[in-house]
């Protein structure tokens, strides 16, 4: 019986790895890339053709490739894009979604997979476009008298929040005119309706005025309500 020597065993490994490798090159490519710009703003809308899937060898039938977006409230892509056959690359939409949320750069990972392929992946960042701005709107006249203007003040963000933001308030004369230290505008929400304390210019009966009202289950009942 004829032995194998350390030499054939040899040689018959280096030719079953390059059949191994022959077979596999012959499969074709297993890794996908992504590539999306950098950035884009909330608004930009349609970014045609602005995405790239690349696999690192051309595939020999039409090759579908799925994809995603981790936050589709940001970005929407296709579910689907096709690497033609002899071809490595293949572009997609970008579709930049506007919102009405105060909520700052949010960054979007957009996903490329294949079953049983190695995903691709890249991110890009989306500006917000929404100003942060308060708007104060406010009866423009009043009668003195110590009375509470129920909900006469409102308080309003550029934008919809994503989180409780409280707002500080300030009368300039607060002789004739009180307003609460500070009102939270809700995530959510834009605005808030305010309690607006009209006072009159004698500084004991304001006092006296306004220690009721903030004291009455009434004012309680009113502030939670807004
Ligand atoms: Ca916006
Ligand atoms: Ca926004
Ligand atoms: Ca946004």
């Amino acid at each position: 019986m004829k032995r194998f020597g350390l030499k054939s065993l040899m040689n018959s490994l280096l030719i079953g790895l390059f059949l191994l490798g022959g077979i596999a090159t012959a499969h074709g490519a297993t890794d996908l890339t992504v590539t999306v710009p950098a950035g884009a703003v909330e608004g930009d809308g349609l970014l045609a053709a602005a995405g790239t899937v690349t696999c690192s060898e051309a595939p020999l039938a039409d090759l579908t490739v799925e994809l995603s977006s981790d936050d589709v409230s940001e970005i929407l892509v296709p579910a689907t894009v096709t690497i033609a056959a002899g071809q490595v690359s293949a572009a997609f939409d970008l579709t930049i979604i506007e919102d009405t949320e105060i909520d700052e750069t949010q960054t979007v990972t957009i996903n490329a997979s294949v079953t049983g392929w190695i995903s691709g992946r890249d991110t890009i960042n989306v500006q917000d476009n929404e100003p942060k701005n308060l708007i104060v709107v406010i009866p423009a006249t009043a009668t003195e008298g110590g009375s509470v203007l129920s909900n006469a003040g409102t308080v309003s963000s550029s934008g919809t929040l994503v989180s409780d933001l409280v707002v500080d308030l300030m009368s300039s004369d607060t002789s004739e005119v009180t307003v609460p230290a500070t009102v939270t505008i809700c995530s959510g929400r834009r605005e808030f309706y305010s309690l607006l304390d009209i006072l009159t210019d004698d500084p004991q009966q304001s006092k006296r005025c306004l220690e009721a009202d903030l004291a009455s289950p009434d004012f309680q009942e009113r502030k939670n309500r807004s």
